[in-house]
């Protein structure tokens, strides 16, 4: 239940006034799940450039992104990787928000965001050495404003805030981004990186991908309001969109980016989407939520819903799908050889950049498991 549709049951002032608040819409959509393009007054304009070359472009980044992390998947499954986290359905949200940004804005990950990396143009293998475990990210962050995934829930939010602040402090008139979860806006970093931006007006977007569940726990036990309605309490903009609607996602973040460099401070995007797959390959979501769930969110499906769009409006012909089918089986291949090929690391690697110089805590740690090698080796010996 929403908040407007808790005031709509009041009793209206004037006999005059018919239309409910229930009836605003709540969920920002330029394209219905059946890929109908829908007006909208205020965000119309911030896609109104975009040419069918541009769009065959989002449905390119969607599909391969799809692929890439259906081939992580698998590889987690044959071994190859220690754990994935899919982003299936979530494609539109990612690569909308994604493809909004700027070169120079940066970008603030949760452990799910590969479709924004391979907006950022990180190379897709370069996501896998961490989940691999033979690094402890796998890329550079200032090559491509795109920070290390953070696997402490809603800690980047903080990061983020910050970051932004020196943005600000810098007189540049970049935007900061921070990606984070359903899950994640109950954590007191958010509500922390909320008050901070709102303050100091830092130009940050919160974007928060409701995809419905934070593993096992639905969005019902972590909020009782819609969560983009949480901004208002805080002193900023909140919005939510259709999260399966690749260009209302790419309309709504530009909308927030450019908030936030014209010195308006911070905004909350809700993407309003779904979770299609497991938390990660190692949940199991079928002992927490029905397949009828499912089923309901695979009716909009984003890549589907552009796909029909796409097609109505011969922007698309059978050739580009064809051609995108070829594209995606060779990245599928790139990805397998590539993480087969990734070499183990040493194993005392991991002491080396703890901290900048040397540490007492951790030679000794260093230490006592070399002399753990070391027993294997005199077990070996002594056979
Ligand atoms: C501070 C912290 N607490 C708990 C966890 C364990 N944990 C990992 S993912 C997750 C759920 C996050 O849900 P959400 O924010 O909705 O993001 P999603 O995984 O759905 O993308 C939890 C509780 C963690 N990584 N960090
Ligand atoms: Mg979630």
């Amino acid at each position: 239940m929403t908040v407007e549709s808790t005031a709509a049951r009041k009793p209206r002032r004037s006999a005059g006034t018919r239309k409910s608040p229930s009836t605003k819409p709540e969920l920002v959509q330029l394209l219905t799940p059946e890929g109908k393009r829908v007006k909208n007054a205020q965000y119309d304009k911030y896609v109104a450039d975009i040419t069918p070359e541009d769009l065959r472009g989002l449905y390119r980044d969607m599909v391969l992104t799809r692929r890439f992390d259906a081939e992580a998947t698998s590889l987690q499954r044959q071994g190859e990787l220690g754990l994935w986290a899919s982003l299936l359905g979530q494609e539109a949200a990612q690569i909308g928000s994604g493809r909004a940004l700027r070169d120079d804005d940066y970008v603030f990950p949760t452990y799910r965001e590969h479709g924004v990396a391979w907006c950022r143009g990180v190379d897709p293998t370069n996501l896998l050495g961490m989940f691999r475990g033979v690094n402890n990210g796998g890329w550079d962050p200032n090559s491509n404003n795109f920070q290390l995934y953070t696997i402490v829930i809603g800690s980047q939010t903080l990061h983020a805030t910050g970051y932004a602040m020196g943005v600000a402090k810098d007189g540049a008139d970049s935007a900061v981004i921070a990606y984070f979860g359903d899950g994640a806006s109950s954590q007191g970093d958010v509500a922390e990186s909320f008050t901070f931006s709102a303050v100091y007006n830092a130009p940050v977007v919160f974007f928060c991908q409701n995809n419905q569940w934070a593993i096992s726990e639905p969005t019902e036990k972590q909020t009782r309001v819609p969560l983009y309605q949480r901004a208002q309490g805080f002193g900023f903009p909140g919005v939510r969109v259709d999260g399966n609607d690749v260009l209302a996602c790419l309309a709504v973040t530009k909308w927030a980016l450019e908030r936030a460099r014209g010195g308006e401070g911070p905004t909350l995007v809700e993407a309003y989407t779904y979770r299609m797959g497991a938390h990660t390959t190692s949940d199991d979501p079928t002992r927490y939520r029905g397949d009828d769930e499912r089923a309901a969110w695979e009716a909009k499906d984003p890549i589907l819903r552009l796909r029909q769009f796409l097609e109505s409006a011969n922007h698309a012909d059978e050739g580009f799908f064809a051609e995108l089918e070829a594209e995606s089986e060779a990245l599928g291949r790139r990805v397998r050889e590539a993480v087969r090929a990734m070499p183990d690391p040493d194993h005392f690697a991991i002491f080396e950049n703890v901290y900048a110089d040397g540490h007492a805590l951790v030679d000794e740690e260093r230490a006592q498991f070399a002399a753990y090698q070391a027993s294997f080796a005199d077990a070996e010996g002594g056979k």
